[in-house]
């Protein structure tokens, strides 16, 4: 089994090399970094990474407006030309610890999508005040609330595809830009029927870096299941 990690990045210099190295410590990964012309230069220490594991890392950097949907979509569609068998989804800020790859790609034998979830025994989250626990589980209850969605984590990053249930997903029908980008790609992918499997992981805040959670881009997430319901229906037990 290979898998390709697509790995979105804007100011992660700090970052990138420690997530690399741990990426690129599982001998079945491949890697494609997705820049936004970070302005602090991770696109230039991505490519020194790159020129290290000659073959298995890609950097693609992109131009124009940023935001995380947007380079999710460029670089999801890059990654379904691969010659892989799975694409993974994780943020760089080592939030989304790689040791947690081989479980996610296992649960595969069963799942068209494994989630790497914050909910499923309890919360698993450390270094969160607690005002930031309480506002993301609430988040989650509404989400699958408003959706029908039935995964205890709806907004976790941390995801790996198979890649022909992946190719099924119209990517470019997303509208959501922020992290509601992943609420609209997972609602999509039950519409269409894929099924759907989570496999428990602790979650660490980022040491180092900083959060690129605007008040926009909550705005959005409040707004995206009602949107997605309005699209195409809220998911029922027979539908999802
Ligand atoms: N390419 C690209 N990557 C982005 C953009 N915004 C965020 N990212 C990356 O997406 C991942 C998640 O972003 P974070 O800022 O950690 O957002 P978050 O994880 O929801 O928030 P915190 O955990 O509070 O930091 C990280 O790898 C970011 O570098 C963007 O506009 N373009
Ligand atoms: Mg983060």
């Amino acid at each position: 089994m290979t898998l390709l990690i697509v790995l979105p990045t804007y100011n992660e210099r700090l970052n990138i090399e420690r997530v690399t190295e741990a990426i690129m410590g599982h001998d079945f990964t491949r890697l494609l970094v997705v820049d936004d012309a970070s302005p602090d230069g991770t696109g230039a220490i991505a490519e020194t990474l790159a020129a290290r594991w000659p073959g298995r890392i890609e950097v693609f950097h992109r131009r124009g407006p940023r935001g995380l949907g947007l380079a999710y979509v460029e670089g999801l569609k890059r990654a379904l030309e691969a010659p892989v068998d799975a694409i993974g989804q994780m943020d760089a800020d080592l939030s989304h610890d790689p040791k947690y790859l081989p479980d996610l790609v296992a649960a595969l034998a069963s799942h068209d999508l494994t989630i790497g979830s914050r909910y499923l025994n309890g919360i698993s989250v450390i270094n969160w005040p607690l005002h930031r626990l309480i506002l993301s589980a609430f988040a989650n209850r509404y989400i699958r609330f408003v959706t029908g969605m039935s995964p205890r984590d709806c907004t976790s990053g941390f995801r790996v595809w198979r890649k022909e249930a992946l190719a099924r997903l119209p990517l470019d029908a997303a509208r959501a830009n922020g992290y509601a980008f992943l609420t609209e790609m997972l609602y999509e992918a039950q519409r269409h029927g894929c099924r759907v499997g989570e496999v428990p992981i602790v979650f660490v805040e980022r040491q180092e870096g900083y959060s690129k959670v605007s008040q926009k881009v909550l705005i959005e997430s409040l707004l995206t299941p009602w949107r997605l319901i309005l699209r195409g229906g809220r998911l029922t037990r027979s539908t999802r």
